[in-house]
């Protein structure tokens, strides 16, 4: 098979091209394709180097598809070294995103070059590892100690211009790279330049404190991670060994960190998410229908965010509200969504107001008649989604899809309101939808396949990421919420109290515990779903008596100042002992005698509710695989991608 690198002498520069889709990946051949054209460059004459890829981009890191099996020769390290070393200038040209041990071969250049368009980054932590080729001993010496380690740390890539101004790369080449490399190489070589080798240079000064001062950060912000911290020893090996030392510290935390738990988790969480963007039987050519024009009925919380992240993908929407005061209403929480986004930096001002003003509101259904796509964003009343459902069928045109927002309804029932079933689909949002990335696609018994693979195309237009569900109450993540729910309320009444439980959950790793997530959703929801329900339906009633008792004492959650817990004016939550009162009275009504409760239990027994839920979705086909229902609680409910998401954990705990 021939060799992804090709490698030419063209006008004295020896030329390495690296084409191997479809992100150029470092795979063994690749790896062995630089050393043989390396070698042909040390004897042909030329005078200076280039390497650059083919394709979408510069190598976007090593092989992650390698990982966990036996390393093949030669090593990345050994590559970088080996580019390092050569005795003639090497030029590191960079389009796309050079992420990893790509950007590691371009460190290893002694020259680098990229497109304005260009990212470089550093994104092993993201996968629970450290760079690996020498990455953490040359970044801090071309940037200094801090830029290196909040971008190793972060794993966030940046753009090129700023990656020049803290010395990451030499000059932005407009126009064709080939050519600007090329160019540049040859101004090289007639200037002298020599092989400038990162290895060879001082660290930038630097404050001896920053260290134990990114560690204290790290402790909060990557809770319970361990790469974030190997990366700073790391650093600080930089600044205090000599290369070749700092090389062999940062060979045993890489190897460390390869071997444990945090890295698999990470390495299967990073392919599940991809993975569930594919739909099992479906085409990969299915044809989609075209969405340049979408409709959101409804302007609450919900129907803002949502005409904001299409929006924010450049799509004109067109919200409905039933009145010009609720149109009002919703409007002025788009605004305030965008100032938000622009106070946080998130959006510069004229970004911001460029998309707000592909949002316009109506009140009257006409406005919809030639929209793409119409989401229903009302709140949770059947009969009244039924009846918009309707409307959006006699006024909307042919082949426009139907969607709704709807976190648990039926929406076969809701596609039996329409003439046109196989247009309709679930596309559950997650509050704030405008920032979490999760879009749960719920195919109904009737959806039209170009339906369902326009939205998943979709998802990724709007920067979501989809994963399908079929019907069921809930779909997938608010059906798993459900049994976490009632057993974090038996908890309570066997013995527990929230804080207890909250933080048993938060210190293994989830970004909020339960009582605190239903303070934030509000109490009230869940009080209102229960009242339509017979007491049959409502289960056991230990799963919810101590909800109810709160919400009839005015304790809503945040909204109300008091839930759970109470909250001050910047809904900052402190435990309350009317709360543990409330729990131990019902506990006494419902004959349960309380125990003190281990945070193990808490752990075990709630991620247990999870697993066990989520097997029987995959058992009843609800979801396609059980990644997907990984990343389903890794995006929308704030589980930690560190341990992969809860039916990964469950299988490698035995649960
Ligand atoms: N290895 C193998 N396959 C990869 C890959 C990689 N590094 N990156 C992407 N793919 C596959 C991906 O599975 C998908 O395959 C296809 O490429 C398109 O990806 C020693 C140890 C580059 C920004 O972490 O961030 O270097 O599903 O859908 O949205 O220090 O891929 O089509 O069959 O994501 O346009 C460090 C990971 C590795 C970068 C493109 N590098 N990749 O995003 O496409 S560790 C990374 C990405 C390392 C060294 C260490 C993104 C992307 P398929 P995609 P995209």
């Amino acid at each position: 098979m021939s060799s992804p690198v090709n490698y030419t002498l063209t006008d004295n520069i020896g030329v390495i091209t690296i084409d191997s889709p479809p992100v150029n990946a470092l795979s063994q051949a690749v790896r062995q394709g630089i050393m043989d054209a390396l070698d042909v460059a040390d004897s042909d004459g030329s005078k200076a180097v280039v390497i650059l890829c083919d394709g979408r981009t510069f190598i976007a890191g090593a092989d992650i598809s390698e990982f966990g099996k036996p390393l093949k020769d030669p090593w990345l390290p050994e590559v970088v070294n080996r580019i390092e070393a050569t005795d003639k200038p090497v030029i590191a040209a960079i389009h796309g995103t050079a992420l990893g041990g790509g950007f590691e071969v371009a460190l290893s250049a002694h020259y680098r070059c990229a497109l304005a368009s260009a990212k470089v980054g550093l994104p092993e932590v993201k996968l629970g590892l450290l760079p690996g080729a020498g990455g953490t001993q040359r970044t801090p010496r071309l940037a200094g100690i801090e830029a290196a380690l909040q971008l190793m740390t972060s794993g966030v890539p940046i753009a090129a211009a700023q990656a020049m101004e803290v010395g990451l790369i030499d000059r932005l080449v407009d126009g064709d790279l080939y050519e600007g490399a090329m160019a540049w190489a040859q101004e090289l070589v007639a200037a002298g330049a020599v092989p400038r080798r990162t290895s060879e240079q001082e660290i930038p000064a630097y404050d001896a404190a920053i260290f134990d001062a990114f560690r204290g950060t790290l402790a909060k912000r990557a809770r319970g991670q361990i790469a974030p911290q190997r990366i700073v020893d790391c650093v600080e090996g930089a600044a205090t060994l000599s290369f070749a030392d700092g090389l062999a510290l940062e060979r045993s935390k890489f190897a460390e960190l390869m071997d444990g738990e945090q890295s698999a988790a990470l390495r299967h969480f990073f392919f599940a998410e991809r993975q569930a963007a594919k739909i099992d039987g479906l085409s990969k050519d299915t044809p989609t229908r075209p969405v340049e024009s979408v409709g959101v009925i409804g302007g609450g919380t919900m129907g803002g965010g949502i005409a904001m992240s299409f929006a924010n993908a450049g799509i004109p929407v067109t919200l409905i509200e039933i009145s010009d005061d609720a149109l009002a209403r919703g409007l002025s929480i788009i605004d305030r969504n965008y100032a938000g986004s622009v106070k946080r930096g998130k959006l510069s001002e004229s970004a911001a107001a460029a998309c707000r003003a592909l949002i316009s509101g109506a009140t009257d259904y006409a406005a919809l008649a030639e929209v793409d796509m119409a989401i229903e964003a009302v709140f949770e009343d059947p009969n009244l989604k039924k009846d918009i459902f309707a409307k959006l069928d006699a006024v909307c045109k042919q082949g426009a899809i139907l969607a709704t927002n709807t976190s648990y309804q039926d929406v076969d029932a809701i596609a039996a309101a329409t003439q046109r079933p196989a247009d309709v689909i679930g596309m559950h949002f997650f509050s704030p939808a405008h920032i979490m990335k999760l879009l749960e696609v719920v195919r109904g018994e009737k959806t039209a396949d170009d339906v369902l693979a326009t939205c998943m195309q979709l998802a990724k237009r709007i920067r979501k990421v989809p994963v399908v569900s079929r019907v069921c109450y809930g779909f997938i993540g608010n059906r798993m919420l459900q049994p976490y729910g009632q057993q974090s309320q038996l908890l309570l009444l066997e013995g527990a109290t929230p804080e207890q439980v909250d933080g048993a959950m938060e210190s293994w790793g989830m970004a909020m515990g339960p009582l605190r997530v239903f303070d934030l959703a509000g109490l009230d929801v869940g009080y209102k779903a229960r009242e339509a329900l017979s007491d049959e339906e409502k289960g056991d009633p230990a799963s919810y008596r101590v909800p109810d008792l709160l919400v009839e004492a005015g304790r809503l959650g945040q909204k109300s100042g008091s839930g759970f817990y109470s909250y001050d004016e910047d809904r900052k939550p402190t435990p309350d002992p009317v709360v543990h009162e409330i729990i131990q009275t019902a506990a006494a009504d419902l004959g349960i005698e309380r125990r003190k409760i281990s945070d193990e239990e808490i752990v075990e027994r709630l991620i247990g509710a999870l697993v066990d839920e989520g097997r029987k979705i995959i058992d009843e086909g609800i979801a396609q695989r059980s990644s997907d229902i990984d990343v389903v609680y890794v995006y929308g409910y704030g589980f930690p991608a560190w341990r992969g998401g809860p039916m990964y954990y469950g299988d490698s705990a035995s649960l």
